[in-house]
């Protein structure tokens, strides 16, 4: 049986419950454009560092999926031709049957950071219920993951892309707590708010860490560490709302359904917005990266 590959670094954190944080790789490959990619990899890893935990960046390379990848492997990630699949937790079984390379999802990223041992992990935004779900059926398998998986995922919210009310319903149904950290709004990816109130808040990293440590005595779910983006990184709401109406029309017109959706809005973005989208893109993912260390920290 393939296990899961992890660094010299990560297997001894890992081994003496040293603080370590799981990072994905599908928002290095399908969210970000080649250069800024690595230079956000790189910086996510440092962030983890500085706040006194192991960066453990998730992804499958030829065929073994490896926890805390080389500075080489991170370099082949972010590669322009690196030709990597966005893998879910659905393509996990064939990339590695199949001795593939891909990019991994929150859903495949947090089943394999459970497997190493690592439990908390942190990312940008969280895949959902997208609007129309009742007619595609689309649905992030994200939030199936959530559902069955112990991992705390510290995420900026949904993108608006999404249904929020219907994602907030479906994380409900399936016993996810949602604390909203330093807020009682739900928020949405660029924005610091969606206009939906979160179930439960907390105001520092200590009380998370008691209440992923609560709830993993009753529940096998995943715990949802909402995290607001940065005050000063928030996109203008007019700019936000009128690139998110012309995304959906691109989306339509060019026929995008699928684990293209999520990309194609990305690239929309950051292309429309003059590269707006980008840095706000980039400071949430360090925030997070930040708060999750300071919470695995806290759990160790
Ligand atoms: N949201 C973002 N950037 C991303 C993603 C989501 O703002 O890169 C990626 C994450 O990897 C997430 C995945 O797990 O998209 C969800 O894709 P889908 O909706 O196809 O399940
Ligand atoms: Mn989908």
């Amino acid at each position: 049986m393939t296990q899961i590959s992890l660094s010299g670094e990560v297997a001894e954190a890992v081994d003496s419950g040293r603080p370590v944080v799981a990072l994905e790789s599908t928002i290095l490959s399908h969210g970000l454009p080649p250069g800024r990619n690595l230079d956000v990899a790189r910086r996510l890893e440092e962030t983890v560092r500085a706040a006194g935990a192991v960066p453990a960046t998730i992804a499958v390379l030829d065929g073994v999926p490896v926890a805390g990848l080389s500075p080489a492997q991170l370099d082949r990630v972010c590669a322009a031709d690196s030709g990597l699949d966005k893998l879910s937790l659905r393509d996990l079984g064939p990339a590695i049957g199949l001795g593939r390379s891909g990019a991994t999802t929150v859903a495949s990223t947090s089943t394999l950071a459970h497997q190493a041992g690592i439990g908390v992990f942190a990312t940008g935004g969280l895949g959902g219920v997208h609007l129309g779900a009742a007619d595609s059926w689309d649905i992030s398998a994200d939030l199936g993951v959530l559902a069955r998986v112990p991992t705390l995922v510290v995420c900026s919210g949904v993108k608006s892309v999404l249904d929020i009310a219907a994602t907030l319903e479906v994380l409900e149904t399936n016993s996810v707590p949602v604390l909203g950290y330093r807020t009682d709004d739900f928020p949405a990816f660029y924005l610091r708010s969606s206009g939906f109130p979160v179930p439960w808040r907390v105001d520092d990293a200590v009380r998370a860490a008691a209440v992923v440590t609560a709830h993993r005595q009753y529940a096998g779910s995943g715990v949802l560490l909402a995290n607001p983006i940065p005050p000063e990184s928030e996109m203008d709401r007019e700019l936000h709302d009128r690139l998110l109406t012309d995304g959906l029309e691109l989306l339509r017109s060019k026929g995008v359904h699928g684990k293209d959706v999520t990309p194609v809005l990305l690239e929309h973005f950051h292309t429309a917005s003059g590269g707006v989208s980008l840095d706000a893109n980039e400071a949430l993912v360090l925030a997070n990266a930040k708060l999750a260390a300071e919470i695995a920290v806290e759990l160790a």
